[in-house]
């Protein structure tokens, strides 16, 4: 049996090796669980023994009380800024070299400069105090000669190690910045959503993981701090006392990585300007990628000797520089808010803004997503905001500076107020269902937002099956406006189209004759083609079936509605606005006035039972001779339906060649499962 003592220490060094693997090397190699039961034994011990605990233990990472105040810490070596390179450009990079070769008096027959490049991560710089090894104190910068003493909050962060591995110098300060990953920050702003909807008054969202990060870190309550998901990187030194220091900036970080700090892996040594370019354009190209927010790159002379040679200035290292990349994130004001029809009607808030350079371009409007995000976030005309631009990601706003916001500003953001109920481009009536976060303009085949998207989906192979008429032809004839409504597809002429780029004679032939042929068709396509919202192919071969006619169809109540197979309140109010707008009636009159035409028939109620009526069926892989579409077509004359996913309500499954996890699904939820020959023997059956 080991004594107390003998075992307490095992565990502290077991737990903190684990701790190592899980929060730097990110490659735990026990359960959580285990962790649980160690952790547990180890503070069962502590307390047993009160005198075998020890400031590295695991168990000191508890939460201290709350602060009246942060003491001021000075620092024994002031904490430097950097010299910033705001030439976002390569050349940016070339002036540094140029000068640090300068300075050295470096001729072009020398050999170029070795530097250090590393990721400048925008968070809060922090300095780490270790004494023999322990972690005794942390400080932020403050002023750069004192900063506040913020101890309590650091210990929280599971990736800072409160004893180093492998050195026990007197003194080894540790520099390095606090940051939040961008997932773990969205992640808490959303949990600080909902407590803020539930009630809760002191809880509050942040505008950016820099905010969220420095606000934790100067939590006096550390109980808060340590809600907060803070990680860390190493890259500097403060006072050293007792330890060698290594020769370049890569070995220290080599060395500091070894003694359990975590270090950022997207370094590199390189040479000369061209390696700092390349590696600038490196890192910017994976930037939006990044797990972390950083704001430029930063290189750093290798070689401590060529550092002290090149010393400082009004407290900046001349050997290192942080050379930026474009701003992602700017203020501005809000001059209005509009709103946006997209091509499918969905409305979407925008902010018109003071045109700002973010992300590298000038941006004068911001996306504000929908109804919900702009209330939440309390958008007002006249706020000064954050606009966020990352890579090729549309503008947002992500907050507002409620600081800046003036005396008069505008009212909170009601999206039906503002527009009066009415889509902005084509006045239909707009809708948001219950459960949906958008409004959406149902005026569908009449508003000429949507115009380009109806006809695509009124011509697809499932609805008319206009065939050539695609994407470019569609912008053409709509962008030229010779195209205004559905019904003025079937009045192209042969001079029309060939008015057109690239609209041959063969083609403009082909297109008008598909048209023709198009207009014999069926009313499960006709009424899937007009593209009413939750009106899929299946709902409308339901609702063809049921009805046989479309007058009736037209003229049914949500009543009546409701009793089709499958269609619950949200679609058939669906159909009722749809068939409400005097405008819709007119296109599905003029479509019939063209020749559009298909047979009717006195109409299916549900209680007529076919054989499949009822049943879902899922196909999966390659069957041996039928195609999807036939196999389809088969089951759902039989009644039958078929779905895209396995449940528990699915009658069949039918698998072919190569089916995947749907055919897995269906073994483990137990569902029947059919291959071809079985299928058409439930169909001969029938
Ligand atoms: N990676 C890194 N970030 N960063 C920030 N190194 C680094 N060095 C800094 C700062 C402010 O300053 C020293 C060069 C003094």
């Amino acid at each position: 049996m080991p004594t107390p003592a003998r075992r307490a220490a095992a565990l502290r060094d077991l737990l903190n090796r684990y701790a190592h693997e899980y929060y730097v090397l990110d490659a735990p190699s026990v359960p959580d669980a285990e962790y649980d039961r160690l952790f547990q034994e180890l503070q069962a011990l502590e307390a047993a023994h009160p005198e075998l605990s020890t400031p590295d233990s695991p168990t000191q990472r508890v939460i201290g009380k709350v602060l009246a105040g942060f003491a001021v810490v000075r620092h024994v070596v002031p904490m430097l800024s950097i010299r910033t390179e705001t030439d976002t450009e390569a050349s940016g990079a070339a002036t540094f070299d140029a000068r640090v070769r300068r300075e050295l008096a470096l001729t072009e027959a020398d050999p170029p400069v070795e530097y250090d490049a590393e990721l400048k991560f925008d968070g809060l710089a922090i300095n780490l105090r270790y004494e023999q090894g322990l972690l005794v104190q942390a400080a932020t910068r403050g002023d750069g000669e004192r900063g506040e003493d913020v101890t309590q909050n650091i210990r929280t962060i599971g990736q800072i190690p409160l004893r180093l591995h492998g050195i026990e110098a007197p003194v080894l300060e540790v520099r390095g910045e606090v940051y939040m990953r961008r997932d773990r920050f969205e992640a808490m702003n959303e949990r600080q959503r909902e407590l803020i909807a539930k009630g809760a008054k002191n809880e509050k969202t942040f505008v950016n993981p820099r905010n969220a990060a420095a606000g934790a870190v100067r939590q006096l309550d550390p109980a808060m701090a340590a809600k907060r998901p803070l990680s860390f990187y190493a890259y500097g030194l403060g006072d050293v006392q007792g330890w060698e220091i290594p020769e370049t900036q890569s070995g220290l970080l080599d060395a500091l990585a070894a003694a359990g700090l975590p270090v950022n892996g997207d370094r590199a040594v390189v040479a000369g300007a061209d390696g700092l370019i390349a590696f600038h354009q490196r890192i910017g190209a994976k930037r939006d990628a990044l797990p972390f927010d950083i704001d430029g790159v930063v290189y750093k002379v290798n070689a401590r000797a060529l550092q002290q040679r090149l010393g400082y200035v009004s407290r900046e290292p001349r050997w290192a520089v942080a050379h930026k990349y474009p701003a992602q994130e700017q203020m501005t004001v809000v001059r209005d808010i509009g709103v946006q029809v997209g091509r499918t009607g969905k409305l979407t808030p925008v902010a018109k803004l003071e045109p700002v350079f973010v992300g590298g371009t000038t941006v004068s409007n911001a996306t504000l997503h929908n109804e919900d995000e702009t209330r939440r976030k309390d958008v007002r005309i006249g706020d000064t905001v954050i606009v966020r631009r990352a890579g090729d990601v549309i503008p947002e706003v992500v907050g507002v500076v409620l600081d800046k916001r003036p005396a008069k500003v505008g009212e909170p953001f009601d999206l039906y107020k503002q527009l009066d109920g009415k889509c902005p481009i084509c006045a239909s009536a707009i809708v948001r269902e219950e459960g949906e976060v958008d409004w959406r303009c149902s005026g569908g085949l009449f508003c000429p937002a949507q115009r380009k998207q109806a006809i695509l989906h009124y011509a697809q192979r499932r609805a008319l099956d206009i065939e050539g008429l695609g994407d470019k032809l569609v912008d053409q004839l709509v962008d030229t406006g010779v195209i205004r409504t559905l019904p003025e597809l079937y009045k192209l002429g042969v001079a029309k189209l060939h008015e057109l780029e690239r609209v041959g004679e063969k083609s403009a032939a082909n297109l008008l004759a598909n048209l023709e042929k198009s207009k014999q068709t069926t009313l499960a396509r006709f009424l899937y083609g007009l593209g009413i919202r939750h009106i899929g192919e299946t709902t409308a071969k339901d609702l063809a079936r049921h009805y046989g006619s479309l007058d009736r169809l037209m003229d049914a109540g949500i009543e009546q509605l409701l009793e089709v197979d499958d269609v619950g309140p949200i679609v058939a109010e669906s159909i009722r606005t749809f068939f409400d707008q005097p405008h819709n009636r007119e296109v599905v009159e003029q479509l019939r006035a063209a020749g559009v035409h298909w047979e009717e028939h006195a109409g299916t109620p549900p209680t007529v039972a076919l054989p499949f009526a009822g049943k879902t069926f899922v196909l999966t892989g390659t069957l041996p001779n039928l195609t999807r579409d036939e196999a389809q077509e088969r089951i759902e004359a039989a009644g039958g339906k078929v779905s895209g996913s396995v449940s528990k309500k699915t009658a069949y499954v039918v698998a072919g060649a190569e089916a995947g996890s749907k055919l897995e699904k269906a073994q483990t939820l137990g569902v029947t499962v059919l291959d071809e020959a079985g299928l058409r023997k439930l169909l001969d059956g029938v």
